[in-house]
C-alpha cells in the first residue's frame, strides 16, 4: 500500500514493505563523553539531542515491521583496513590510540559499539564500515536489494559527515532517502543547518527532510 511521509521539498510516497530505517554510527565513540568525538575537542551534548528522537523512530519502525539496519564506523585491530591518509587525521587524537573507552574506532572495543539506548536486536543487521559512507566496502547495497528496498529513512551522526555521505551514495544508487532532522546530529550547528538544506535544495537533489513526528505519523496504521 502506498503511503506518504510529510516532508520537504514535497511529500514522499513510500511503501512499508520497501522501506528501511538506517541508523548511522550511533556509537559510544561519537555520542558519549570520553569518546573519539570529545577527544577531538567537540561538545557531545550537541549530538546527543538525536538520541531520544531516534528511540521513538526506532520503536515505530520496529512496530511497523520495517527492515532496520545499524552501522558502525571502525577498523580492524591491526588497522589493515584503515587508509594511511585517514590514520593521520584528527590533529589531537588518532584512530587506534588508547582512550577511556578502549582503542578509538577499533572493532570490538567499548567505544566502537552502539549506545545501549539504540542497541540492535536480533534480526537487525549491523554494517561495519571502514569509511564515512555506509555503501563503501560493505554489503549494505546487497542487503537492501535482497529485501527489495527503495526508500531509506536515515538517522544518526554526524549529519554532515557519515549521514549525508551515505545519503549521497544511496541517491546515486537509486534509493529515495528521507532524513528526520531531529534524528541526526552534528557538533557544529551551522553544519547541521546547511547539510540538511543541501539535501532538500533544488527540488530534493539528494533527498527529503522532515521530522521524527512525520515518520511516526507516516508509519501509523
Ligand atoms: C565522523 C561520522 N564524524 N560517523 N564520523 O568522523 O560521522
Amino acid at each position: 500500500m502506498t503511503r506518504q511521509f510529510n516532508a520537504e521539498p514535497f511529500a514522499l510516497n513510500f511503501d512499508k514493505a520497501s522501506t528501511a530505517l538506517v541508523i548511522i554510527d550511533m556509537q559510544r565513540d561519537f555520542v558519549e563523553p570520553g569518546g573519539f568525538g570529545e577527544a577531538l575537542g567537540n561538545d557531545v551534548s550537541l549530538v546527543r539531542t538525536a538520541i531520544e528522537p531516534c528511540i521513538t523512530v526506532l520503536k515505530a519502525a520496529r512496530d511497523a515491521g520495517l527492515l532496520i539496519i545499524h552501522t558502525r564506523e571502525g577498523h580492524r585491530p591491526d588497522l589493515s583496513d584503515c587508509p594511511p591518509a585517514k590514520l593521520t587525521r584528527g590533529g589531537k587524537t588518532f584512530i587506534g590510540e588508547k582512550g577511556p573507552k578502549g582503542r578509538i574506532l577499533i572493532r570490538g572495543e567499548a567505544g566502537h559499539d552502539i549506545i545501549p539506548e539504540l542497541y540492535p536486536i536480533a534480526g537487525e543487521p549491523i554494517i561495519d564500515k571502514p569509511g564515512k559512507g555506509a555503501f563503501y566496502q560493505t554489503d549494505l547495497h546487497l542487503i537492501l536489494q535482497n529485501h527489495n528496498i527503495k526508500t531509506l529513512i536515515v538517522c544518526g551522526v554526524t549529519t554532515e559527515v557519515c549521514v549525508t555521505t551515505t545519503v549521497r551514495e544511496a541517491n546515486d544508487r537509486g534509493f529515495e532517502c528521507v532524513i528526520p532532522e531531529d534524528c541526526v546530529g552534528s557538533y557544529f550547528p551551522e553544519f547541521q543547518k546547511y547539510a540538511l538544506e543541501m539535501i532538500k535544495a533544488q527540488g530534493g537533489i539528494f533527498g527529503w527532510v522532515n521530522h521524527s513526528k512525520d515518520i511516526i505519523e507516516g508509519l501509523k496504521d
